[in-house]
């Protein structure tokens, strides 16, 4: 099938007007991620890389794109060949002429005719944007295009190109969210609430982790998402205390919490939300008290989120209140500060309390300090997640006993506003009452 661009060329434009801006003299390489073969020809599905996508809206594999402001050509991509055999067993290609004029670039290339052109693209650049050990055929054309470069400068004296990491470089942008960039964020927010919603409904003891995995994967792609965001964790019972629980394979019993941590991805923006109720839709008084306290601590820092904020006081507060949960349900005893300063509150939240979300789950950007080591400060346009969660384990001798194999993580998506933030994700129910209601109500 012929895959047009998703979206109106226009916010592939604004964003490459952006980036041109601080790449003046300087080169850009982007390329696609090998497609990893399982069983011989049949492969995973292939997902295009974010910031190769980010900038042309170009989703085949085996692609590169060239970005030299200033210089023309300015936008170069190098693409397959069309290929009528090809074409009929793995889909349609747009090829270079096509794609040139789809995706309005200065010009197009075969993609085999990359080595013997990239050198000349790099002529007078004086750094390259590149990142290396993503695909392995490209790091070894770069190495040997920037060896002939350094050798075709004969004696002067001159070096290699400097290589700059293109994540930490196009990361930067991606922090700060534009209209064009929410539309697509807030869809993906959005059908991943209902998708919850939906699956709290047809939760039932009995059934497995994987048939709640699956149904989950229905009501997010009917909703029109093209694949989940992450891989999702369906955890049950103390399931819910491995943090990244993958085998989604256990029978969920009655009296069991479930934590679902799953979200769809919207044209390529992704969300990240996670919720943790009982099977059977009623708490116990423990499960209550563990997850009161989690949500407690979830609104408070929620509360907190303010332009000018450093983004490391979000962290500070979240482990220093569910420290005084742990306090209150006597997983630890002690002051409060010690606790924190000694690093004793990880062993029941050995996480942090949140991360940046946009077209990867945890996206690209320099979080808590910049290179300088000055703290990054919240503002106006970024999305993050906030997720505290208390993971008491079905085996720890220390906590009382009701307490054991209990997991709570509570995730919602947080974006900065001008005045303070909104929260994407609100619709997900996550009071207890609202759970009650609605857990099992199909
Ligand atoms: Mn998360």
């Amino acid at each position: 099938m012929n895959r047009r661009p998703l979206e109106n060329l226009r916010l592939f434009k604004e964003r490459r007007e952006r980036v041109a801006e601080k790449l003046q003299g300087s080169v850009l390489v982007l390329t696609s991620p090998e497609e990893s073969l399982r069983n011989g020809s049949v492969g995973h599905p292939f997902r295009q890389d974010s910031n190769l996508y980010y900038l042309t809206g170009f989703e085949e594999p085996e692609s590169v794109f060239v970005f030299r402001p200033g210089t023309k050509p300015e936008t170069i991509l190098f693409v397959r060949r069309r290929n009528p055999e090809r074409e009929t067993w793995d889909g349609f290609r747009f090829g270079p002429e096509l794609a040139q004029r789809e995706f309005q670039v200065d010009a197009a290339f075969p993609i085999e005719e990359f080595s013997q052109r990239i050198a000349e693209l790099l002529k007078g650049a004086d750094r390259i944007y590149y990142r290396p050990y993503r695909n392995r055929k490209m790091d070894q054309l770069m190495e040997t295009v920037l060896l002939e470069q350094k050798s075709s400068l004969g004696r002067t004296g001159l070096g290699l190109l400097p290589l700059y990491d293109s994540d930490e470089f196009l990361g930067d942008f991606r922090v700060i969210k534009s209209d064009l960039d929410l539309l697509n964020h807030r869809r993906a927010c959005d059908l991943s609430v209902e998708a919850h919603v939906q699956t709290m409904k047809y939760v039932r003891p009995g059934m497995s982790e994987r048939e709640i995995h699956g149904y989950f994967i229905y009501q997010i792609m009917k909703r029109g998402a093209a694949r989940e965001g992450y891989n999702s964790i369906i955890a049950s019972g103390p399931n819910a205390c491995t943090l990244h629980y993958i085998f989604n394979d256990r029978e969920l019993r009655n009296g069991d919490l479930l934590l679902v941590d799953a979200a769809g991805e919207f044209n390529y923006f992704t969300s990240d939300i996670t919720r943790t109720y009982p099977v059977n839709g009623q708490f116990t008084d423990a499960q209550a008290e563990v997850y009161e306290g989690v949500l407690r601590v979830q609104k408070a820092v929620i509360e907190s989120v303010k332009p000018g904020l450093p983004f490391a006081k979000l962290h500070e507060l979240g482990a220093a209140l569910l420290t005084d949960v742990m306090l209150e349900l006597g997983l630890l005893t002690g002051r409060r500060d010690d606790l924190v300063a000694a690093n004793k509150h990880r062993k029941y939240y050995p996480h942090g309390v949140g991360h940046f979300l946009g077209m990867d789950v945890h996206d690209q950007g320099l979080y808590v300090r910049n290179r300088k080591g000055e703290p990054r400060e919240i503002q106006p346009g970024m999305v993050f997640t906030v997720e505290p969660g208390l993971y008491i384990p079905a085996d720890d001798a220390e906590a009382a006993e009701h307490y054991r194999g209990i997991g709570v993580r509570i995730e919602d998506n947080i974006l900065v506003t001008n005045a303070g933030y909104e929260v994407l994700t609100r619709e997900c129910p996550k009071e207890i009452q609202d759970l009650g209601k609605i857990v099992g109500a199909q």
